[in-house]
């Protein structure tokens, strides 16, 4: 047997005399070499999060169900959380850094203001009349429109139209929650202050300028209308007939750089007819249909998302995208670990 230098097989626990392994624990000790594969595994991670789809249909009539059950007063937020069922659904994760809730806001009703560490955004899947009071900024919140409510921001949500109005909240929860950061705290209300991001920053390729200084806020841009987001992927489409990835991010319109720190946000249009393969990267996605329909390839998985439904796609996996529409886009919202994995050093494209 040639010798080349590696050791194939470890020695297990089980291989150390009991009073030994007794003593190491007694003294808060732990050896390493019988864990050391199980935490640094050949080539790939281990990966809890799995492929799951939550369609909305079912997920919308539960979320109602509990609008019966449960008056806002005794649920705060009254949210069903997507979890993914290789973290356990007790631990509410989408992926190791994503949370995902479907959130029911009844007319009438107020969630009331907090703040938190964690940075979260919401989707909008239904409904019209709800707005977010996001550090005295009123955002309304119409189908497809993305709101962030970034790290220490207030927020509440209210409701003054007519019908039940649903979002989709992502929030970078497990992972500030892993690091021991996660705490909120609360405030009577907040009172509406003038300055709307969506005005001052209204077109692409233009941004107020600090003639004056500059303005001090950390998070610009706090509501991104769904009609800006399709407007900008259909002119990209028609003005690069020949791009494969017809996608956009959402940015910090001072920065350029991604709208919060830890996950990353973008609006996804697949051509009519179109399948495009998402290639490998590191970070876990999660892809919500915003518009059309389209059928979803991961590893073993399948599934076909309707409108507004929700899947997961783990990190280190390639994912296969075809429009179910031969003359109709379809549009997608998708929100990843890359802002986080960029910071860490850790992001790979694997293709
Ligand atoms: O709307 O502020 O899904 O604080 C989880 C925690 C929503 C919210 C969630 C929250 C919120």
């Amino acid at each position: 047997m040639q010798d080349t230098g590696r050791f194939d097989t470890l020695g297990r626990l089980e291989d150390l005399p009991q009073d030994y392994r007794d003593e190491l624990t007694a003294n808060n000790l732990v050896p390493l070499w019988p864990s050391l594969r199980a935490v640094l595994p050949p080539h790939v991670p281990a990966r809890k999060t799995q492929p799951t789809h939550w369609p909305y249909a079912k997920l919308r009539d539960l979320l109602l169900k509990a609008g019966e059950l449960t008056p806002i007063e005794k649920a705060e937020r009254r949210v069903l959380v997507l979890a993914n069922p290789g973290h356990g659904l007790e631990k509410m994760q989408a992926s190791a850094a994503m949370y995902l809730g479907m959130q029911l806001l009844l007319p009438g009703e107020l969630a009331p203001a907090h703040r938190h560490t964690p940075n979260a955004i919401r989707m909008v899947v239904e409904g019209e009349g709800a707005w977010t009071l996001v550090n005295g900024e009123k955002c309304p919140m119409s189908r497809g429109d993305l709101i962030l409510t970034p790290t220490g921001l207030w927020h509440e949500h209210g409701h003054d139209g007519t019908d039940p109005v649903i979002w989709l909240d992502v929030l970078d929860l497990p992972l500030v929650y892993y690091i021991e950061a996660s705490y909120h705290e609360e405030v009577p209300s907040q009172t509406v202050v003038p300055g709307q991001g969506v005005k001052a920053y209204a077109r692409g390729g233009v941004v107020p300028t600090p003639v004056f200084g500059r303005s001090d806020k950390a998070y610009p841009m706090l509501r991104y209308p769904w009609a800006d987001a399709k407007a900008a992927l259909l002119s990209l489409a028609e003005d690069q007939p020949e791009l494969e990835a017809v996608q956009v991010t959402y940015v910090n319109p001072e920065t350029g750089k991604d709208a919060e720190n830890i996950l990353g946000f973008y609006a996804l249009m697949l051509r009519p007819g179109q399948t495009l393969r998402l290639p490998a990267r590191s970070p876990a996605q999660v892809l919500h249909q915003i518009e059309g329909s389209a059928d979803v390839q991961v590893e073993g998985s399948a599934f076909t998302l309707a409108e507004a439904d929700t899947c997961a796609v783990p990190g280190y996996t390639a994912a296969t995208l075809t429009n179910r529409s031969a003359t109709e886009p379809a549009f997608i919202f998708v929100a990843d670990e890359s802002p986080l994995h960029r910071k860490l050093g850790v992001y790979e494209n694997r293709g």
